[in-house]
């Protein structure tokens, strides 16, 4: 059996993106943006193809999330955000209605709404996903929203969701 393979390419040329970004540990987060438009960048997107979205919380990452994947203006939308569970008794509660909340924004609209939101149970876990040793989450939430958009595509099963759209994607 030799059964087709389809994987989205990481080509972000032509294609727009929404940022949904909690300002609760900004120090962290905006590292998070920076790894995200990093990665944006790297794979072509264009200097006015992005847009940022600030909110308080990560509890506040879904309805804005969703907002602007129902505005038609995005292919994909990014959310960010930091939860460290010794900072917050309710941890539970903001890290599993975000996760929760995010998927639903995507299931609702059809548009992808990449989880790029890091949990930790420490600070110093945490740091180290935000770009020191365990990654930059941002920067994998930013490539996956390239990979798929790309991928759903190709599928047929996205509608061109970006209104400004300049290059025709052919796969
Ligand atoms: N929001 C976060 O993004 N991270 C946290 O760690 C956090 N803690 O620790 O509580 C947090 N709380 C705020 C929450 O997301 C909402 O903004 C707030 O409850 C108002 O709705």
């Amino acid at each position: 059996m030799q059964p087709k393979v389809h994987r989205g390419r990481l080509n972000a040329e032509g294609f727009r993106f929404a940022i949904v970004v909690s300002r609760w540990n900004d120090f962290l987060t905006t590292k998070l943006t920076d790894g995200a438009l990093d990665a944006l960048s790297a794979f072509g997107a264009a200097e006015d193809a992005v847009e940022i979205f600030k909110v308080p919380g990560a509890f506040e990452l879904p309805l804005t999330s969703l907002k602007a994947a129902q505005s038609g203006s995005f292919d994909a939308v990014i959310a960010l955000g930091v939860v460290i569970r010794g900072e917050t008794p309710h941890f539970e509660y903001v890290a599993g209605e975000a996760a929760k909340g995010i998927t639903q924004a995507s299931m609702q609209t059809g548009v992808p709404v990449l989880f790029g939101v890091v949990t930790a149970d420490t600070l110093e876990q945490a740091i180290n996903r935000c770009g020191v040793k365990a990654g930059n989450k941002g920067y994998e939430a930013g490539a996956s929203a390239v990979e798929v958009v790309n991928l759903y595509r190709e599928m047929g099963g996205q509608e061109q969701k970006s209104k400004d759209k300049v290059f025709p994607h052919v796969v």
